[in-house]
């Protein structure tokens, strides 16, 4: 078996307990984001949070790889089928669900999250699940449009948890 080697960076992280927080450097990353269509409103406003966000972390433009999909439901196949086809440290999966009158909304929910866990898992590429699951639109607008927009947050999990990835990898 083969010992594995560790960079001079790797080994300091170790030693100091490193939080890359502190910094956001996504200057060495190439991050996909796939934004799916259904309440068209709420995601092109997370991927516009998402894509200034990016911006300000140093991640440069030819270095990110946007997709679109038609629903929350199609995001974890996109999200494959691009780690497969692209070198991409990390993927963003921007959705929004929101409650009907059916449990479609569970079941989507419940599959789609399920299925991003499973394949960052199994890839080892951070999948960040940017998806809003709420009760109404109004709950909606409160987590997408204007200064709480989560696309913001989403896209700075992105870039730290790509540069974990390429540190420990
Ligand atoms: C069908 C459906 C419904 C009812 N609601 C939403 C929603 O609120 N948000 C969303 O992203 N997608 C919705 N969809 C579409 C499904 O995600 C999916 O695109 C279709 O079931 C086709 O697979």
């Amino acid at each position: 078996c083969r010992k594995r080697r560790f960079s001079a960076l790797q080994v300091s992280c170790a030693l100091r307990k490193v939080t890359f927080s502190d910094t956001l450097d996504g200057s060495e990353l190439r991050v996909g984001v796939i934004r799916s269509r259904w309440n068209e409103e709420i995601t092109a406003s997370l991927l516009e949070g998402a894509k200034k966000t990016l911006k300000e972390c140093k991640v440069a433009p030819d270095n990110v790889v946007e997709l679109e999909v038609p629903g929350a439901f199609e995001l974890p196949l996109a999200a494959r089928l691009m780690i497969e086809t692209q070198r991409v440290d990390s993927v963003i999966c921007l959705g929004c669900l929101i409650k009907g009158e059916t449990t479609h909304f569970d079941i989507i929910a419940d599959k789609a999250s399920a299925a991003i866990m499973q394949l960052q898992m199994t890839t080892a590429v951070p999948i960040i699940f940017g998806v809003l699951t709420c009760l109404n639109e109004e709950q909606a607008r409160a987590r997408a449009i204007g200064s709480a927009n989560l696309g913001v947050e989403w896209a700075k999990t992105a870039v730290e948890m790509g540069v974990v990835r390429n540190v420990m990898q």
